[in-house]
């Protein structure tokens, strides 16, 4: 049985067994949590091992003390390499997993230690997509030490597993290990006998009761689409005109002309490495369209680009959320701001701005808008 249900289920449901407790968090001490070498037979292979439990001539390719007790009797998984030779490949491969919330997160401890010890990756396989999505990357030598990855996983609403990758072309030498593999918050919300009040919202099959600043946010919270396949006709929150997830262009908004450089909308990784998201946050894939700016050269220090919304008119109450997420990873990165205006030639007046790196993540930002008069952020 490879198939983990992470749906549906409450953390006590989670807890009561075993094998979905083992997948939630993985030690290693006892089990490979369904985590297994795919390409067999090449001699270099990963392997559930411990420091004190090999031959001293294999001690070398394995870290001297694992990551959950720091000592040589922990166990880990390692690329154990017994033979030399052109091509080989380590293709550790997880259980399948059916769903996931879209709070959900990964997170594991690696090594990737010696002056060939190489790159690796790891990849999100979606049933039904060709394509696979990288989700983290090493390059190369980081020390001789337990490192800490984390990946923002969300909502995905089909199952998948992942896989972790290592190629060596004959030279490989080193020490590949991960450990304490966890996913956190990756279960959907858990259903409710009531839902009320005035800012909640009852999902119609999962029956959860979340916050209803969720609800028509494109993202599905709910698991059961039920948050925002309805908001056109019944929530009357939102309309699709007051919507866009740019998987289709840009929808209403426009490049402003004045502005020193655009915003440019792409799929999968930015061009520049390690800054930028790898994946768009609709999909949670490399398939999912967003909009980004390169701060790399050849762009100036203070360039800025400009994205105009439509004109807004106010709501009854004069109040309006805008929800959108950003992601802001990199070095160079320096300010994103949202401005609001009345009037079409001004720049208007800051509601909003972030400064500097915020790491590898998309973050949800609501903000809320008064006006009396027709509007643009
Ligand atoms: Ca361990
Ligand atoms: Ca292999
Ligand atoms: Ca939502
Ligand atoms: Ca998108």
């Amino acid at each position: 049985m490879t198939w983990l249900l992470l749906c549906g289920c409450s953390f006590t449901q989670l807890l009561l067994s075993k094998y979905l407790l083992s997948a939630a968090v993985c030690d290693f001490e006892r089990e490979n949590c369904g985590w297994i070498e795919t390409v067999n037979a090449d001699e270099f292979d990963w392997v559930r091992s411990s420091s004190n439990a090999l031959p001293p001539a294999f001690q070398k390719q394995a870290p001297p003390r694992d990551h959950t007790y720091n000592k040589s009797e922990g166990h880990f998984m390692f690329i154990l390499k017994t033979k030399n030779r052109i091509s080989q490949i380590a293709r550790l491969r997880s259980p399948k997993f059916r769903q996931s919330g879209s709070n959900c997160t990964l997170s594991f401890w690696y090594y990737n230690y010696g002056e060939s010890v190489g790159a690796a990756k790891l990849q999100l396989h979606v049933q039904g997509l060709k394509q696979p999505t990288v989700l983290w990357r090493t390059y190369y030598n980081e020390g001789n030490q337990w490192l800490k990855a984390v990946i923002q996983l969300g909502r995905l609403p089909y199952p998948f597993q992942f896989s972790l990758e290592k190629i060596s072309l004959g030279f490989y030498e080193g020490i590949s290990a991960i450990d304490d593999i966890t996913f956190e918050n990756c279960a959907l919300p858990p259903p409710a006998l009531s839902c009320e009040g005035p800012n909640r919202f009852w999902c119609r099959d999962t029956k959860a009761c979340i916050d209803s600043l969720l609800v028509c946010d494109l993202v599905d919270d709910c698991g059961d689409g039920s948050d925002e396949d309805s908001c056109v006709c019944c929530l009357c929150i939102s309309d699709p005109e007051l919507q866009c997830n740019f998987e289709n262009g840009l929808c209403n908004w426009e490049q402003d002309v004045e502005d020193d450089f655009d915003w440019i909308r792409i799929r999968g990784p930015t061009p520049t490495v390690n800054t930028g998201p790898l994946k768009d946050h609709t999909t949670g894939t490399a398939r999912g369209h967003y909009l980004y700016l390169e701060s790399s050269e050849p762009r100036q220090f203070l360039d800025k680009a400009v994205l105009l919304s439509p004109l807004f008119n106010p709501a009854g109450n004069g109040t309006c959320a805008f929800r959108f997420h950003y992601h802001m990873f990199g070095k160079q990165v320096y300010m994103l701001s949202v401005f609001q205006r009345t009037v079409s030639n001004a720049k208007g007046w800051l509601l909003w701005y972030k400064f500097g790196n915020q790491e590898n993540r998309w973050i949800r930002q609501t903000l809320f808008i008064r006006s009396s008069k027709p509007f643009q952020v």
